[in-house]
C-alpha cells in the first residue's frame, strides 16, 4: 500500500534512495542502465526498507549531461525505456510501498528541445521570450564576461538570429526565461503530467538558479525566485501532497528557510552544499581539495540542525551523482572501509531531517581510480581539465584532484555481483566497473548479517520506529573535539545519544553528565554498548547509538 496521501508530511519518517539509471543495471546488453533494470531490482530495495526514490533524469535526452539536459518533458529517452516502462515502475514500487521522486531540470533545457529549435529559428518566433537572447556587446563580443559552471563563457553566438543566448552549464544546456510567465504556466503543466501517472513529486535541479538575471550579473537567488516558486507551488502542488525538494547550492540556513518555512508554502526541504564546499577554496579548488577538518565539518552540520529546529527541514547526505563517494570522501576506504562507511551511516540516519542514500553507498563502494583523461566520461571533468592544464596545472595533478572529487566517482556502475561487470551489464558498461566489485558488491553484502547493507536496514528501519529520532531535538556533544562526533536527540520521553570516532585510531575521551546514559543499544559497529561512561576509549570509527528516557 503506498503512504496515505492525505498525511502531507507522509515523507518524514522515509529515506530516499537515489538512482542514477544510467549506472544501476542494465536490462538489454547495450551497457548503460535502464528502468526494467530497475524495476529488476525493486526487492533489494524493499528489503534495505527505503521509501521514496530519487530517479536522477529519465526524460528523453542527447545526453550530453547524462540527462540534465532535457530534449523533451514528456518523453522518457529511449536509451532508458518507454512511457509504458516509467508507469510500471511506478506501479512496481508503490506494490513495494515506495514512491518515486522524478528529477525535473527545469532552470534550463537541452538545445535539441523544440522550444530551443523554435527559439533559435528567428527573432520572431513565439518561443524566442522561452530563452535569453541578447545583442553583441561591442566589436560583437559577449553582453559581458559572466562563466558558466562547467567552464567557459556563459553566452554562445548564435549566426542564425545573430545574436547570443544564456547558458549557465554546457552550451548545449540553454537556460530557460522564467520572467516569461508563458514558459512558467508550461512547467506548470509538465508537473501536472508527471503528478497525474502517480509519482510523489520532484527534486528541483539548481533551483535557486532559475530567477537569473545575467544583465545584472545575477545567476542564484534572483528577486523574484520565491515569487516564482509559490506560484509553482500554489498551482501544481496544492493539496495533492507533493514531495519537492529544491537543490540550492547557494542555501544558507537563513535562505532555506524562505524555501522550506511552514508558512512560505514553497517546498519540503532543500538540498544545501556547505558540508561540500567548505573543502573547495573556489570552483577551481574542487580540483586541489584541502585537507580534512572534522570540527569545521561538525560546525556546519551543527548549525544547519539548530538552524531549521523548529521550522523548515534538512536534507542529510554525504553522496550524489555529483560528488566522490563518501566512504573514500569521508571515510577509510582501505583498512577501515566497513567500519568507516558504517560510521557515516550512523551519523547521518540519526541526525534531524531526511536521509538520502545514494546508490552503492549500502555497499561501501569506492571511488575508483582512473590512471588517464580517457576513462573519464563527465562533461565537467573534461571540461576543467583544459582549463585547469591551461592555469598551469600539471596532468597528474589533475587527474589526482579528479580522482578525489570527480563526479565519475559516483558514476560507476552498482556492483551487484563479483567480477566481470559486476552484474550491471552482459555488454560492454559505459564506464569502467570499478575492480573492486569482486570484493564489495551486493551478493556478498546480503549474505553477511555484519554487512553495511544490513546496517542502513537496520537505521532505516529505526527511523520508522523511533519517533524521538524524526522529531526530536538535537543537541551536539563536545562540538570542538578534533576526532570525536557526537549528539543527543531529545523528545518528551526519550533520548537517544550518539557517539562516534571519527578517526582512524583509538581514542580516550571525557563525555558531559548528559551524555553518560544506559539503555538499548540501537545502532553500533562493533560490540554493543548498553551505557556511555564518563571516560571511554572508542575504536576506529567506531560508531554506537543508545536510546533511553529522557525523563530520569
Ligand atoms: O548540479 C548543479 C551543479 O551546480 C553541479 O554541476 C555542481 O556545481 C558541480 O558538480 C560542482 O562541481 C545539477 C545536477 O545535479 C548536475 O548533475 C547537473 O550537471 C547540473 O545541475 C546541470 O543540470
Ligand atoms: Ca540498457
Amino acid at each position: 500500500m503506498a503512504p496515505t496521501k492525505q498525511d502531507p508530511d507522509w515523507w518524514k519518517n522515509c529515506v530516499v534512495y537515489q538512482i542514477y539509471p544510467r549506472s544501476f543495471q542494465d536490462s538489454n546488453g547495450d551497457g548503460i542502465g535502464d528502468i526494467p533494470g530497475i524495476i529488476s531490482r525493486l526487492d533489494y530495495l524493499q528489503t534495505l526498507g527505503v521509501g521514496i526514490i530519487w530517479l536522477s533524469p529519465v526524460f528523453k535526452s542527447p545526453m550530453r549531461d547524462n540527462g540534465y539536459d532535457i530534449s523533451d518533458y514528456r518523453n522518457v529517452a529511449a536509451q532508458f525505456g518507454t512511457l509504458e516502462e516509467m508507469e510500471m515502475l511506478v506501479a512496481e514500487s508503490a506494490a513495494r510501498n515506495i514512491r518515486i521522486l522524478m528529477d525535473l531540470v527545469v532552470n534550463h533545457t537541452s538545445d535539441q528541445h523544440d522550444w530551443f529549435q523554435e527559439s533559435r529559428s528567428s527573432r520572431d518566433s513565439c518561443f524566442r521570450e522561452y530563452y535569453i537572447w541578447r545583442d553583441p556587446g561591442p566589436d560583437g563580443a559577449a553582453p559581458n564576461g559572466m562563466q558558466s559552471v562547467f567552464g567557459g563563457p556563459a553566452w554562445t553566438f548564435d549566426v542564425q538570429t545573430e545574436q547570443y543566448y544564456f547558458h549557465q552549464f554546457a552550451p548545449e544546456q540553454p537556460d530557460l526565461n522564467w520572467q516569461n510567465e508563458t514558459l512558467r504556466s508550461e512547467v506548470q503543466t509538465i508537473i501536472e503530467f508527471w503528478l497525474d501517472r502517480g509519482i510523489a513529486g520532484f527534486r528541483l535541479d539548481v533551483i535557486d538558479l532559475i530567477a537569473k538575471e545575467p544583465d545584472r550579473g545575477i545567476t542564484a537567488n534572483g528577486p523574484r525566485l520565491h515569487d516564482y516558486l509559490r506560484e509553482l507551488a500554489e498551482n501544481s502542488f496544492r493539496g495533492r501532497s507533493v514531495l519537492s525538494v529544491g537543490e540550492a547550492w547557494s542555501a544558507t540556513p537563513e535562505t532555506a528557510l524562505l524555501y522550506s518555512g511552514r508558512e512560505r508554502r514553497e517546498l519540503s526541504m532543500v538540498f544545501q552544499f556547505e558540508h561540500v564546499t567548505q573543502q573547495w577554496e573556489d570552483r577551481l579548488g574542487k580540483w586541489q581539495p584541502k585537507d580534512f577538518d572534522l570540527i569545521a565539518l561538525k560546525r556546519i552540520f551543527n548549525k544547519w540542525q539548530a538552524a531549521l529546529e523548529s521550522d523548515g527541514w534538512n536534507s542529510l547526505f554525504w553522496g550524489n551523482h555529483d560528488l566522490p563517494r563518501a566512504v573514500s570522501k569521508y571515510g577509510n576506504d582501505g583498512k577501515y572501509r566497513v567500519q568507516s562507511a558504517k560510521m557515516l551511516a550512523t551519523i547521518l540516519h540519526l541526525m534531524k531531517g531526511t536521509p538520502y542514500i545514494f546508490q552503492g553507498e549500502e555497499l561501501g563502494m569506492t571511488n575508483i581510480r582512473f590512471n588517464e583523461l580517457s576513462d573519464f566520461r563527465d562533461i565537467e571533468t573534461l571540461n576543467y581539465h583544459d582549463i585547469c592544464i591551461g592555469n598551469g596545472m600539471s596532468e597528474a595533478d589533475f587527474i589526482a584532484g579528479a580522482n578525489e572529487n570527480g563526479r565519475d566517482n559516483a558514476r560507476t556502475p552498482m556492483q551487484w555481483e563479483p567480477g566481470g561487470t559486476a552484474g550491471f551489464t552482459e555488454g560492454e558498461p559505459w564506464i569502467a566497473v570499478n575492480p573492486n566489485a569482486m570484493r564489495i558488491n551486493a551478493v556478498a553484502c546480503l549474505a553477511d548479517k555484519d554487512s553495511i547493507y544490513w546496517h542502513y536496514q537496520n537505521l532505516i528501519a529505526l527511523r520508522k520506529k523511533i519517533e524521538v529520532i524524526v522529531h526530536g531535538r538535537y543537541e551536539p556533544i563536545l562540538p570542538e573535539h578534533p576526532e570525536i562526533f557526537a549528539y543527543r536527540r531529545v523528545s518528551e520521553s526519550s533520548a537517544v545519544v550518539m557517539i562516534a570516532n571519527f578517526s582512524g585510531g583509538p581514542v580516550t575521551f571525557d563525555i558531559p553528565d548528559s551524555a553518560s546514559v544506559g539503555g538499548a543499544s540501537i545502532s553500533s559497529n562493533y560490540t554493543p554498548r548498553f551505557s556511555f561512561q564518563r571516560r571511554m576509549t572508542f575504536l576506529p570509527y567506531e560508531a554506537q547509538a543508545i536510546i533511553c528516557d529522557s525523563r530520569r
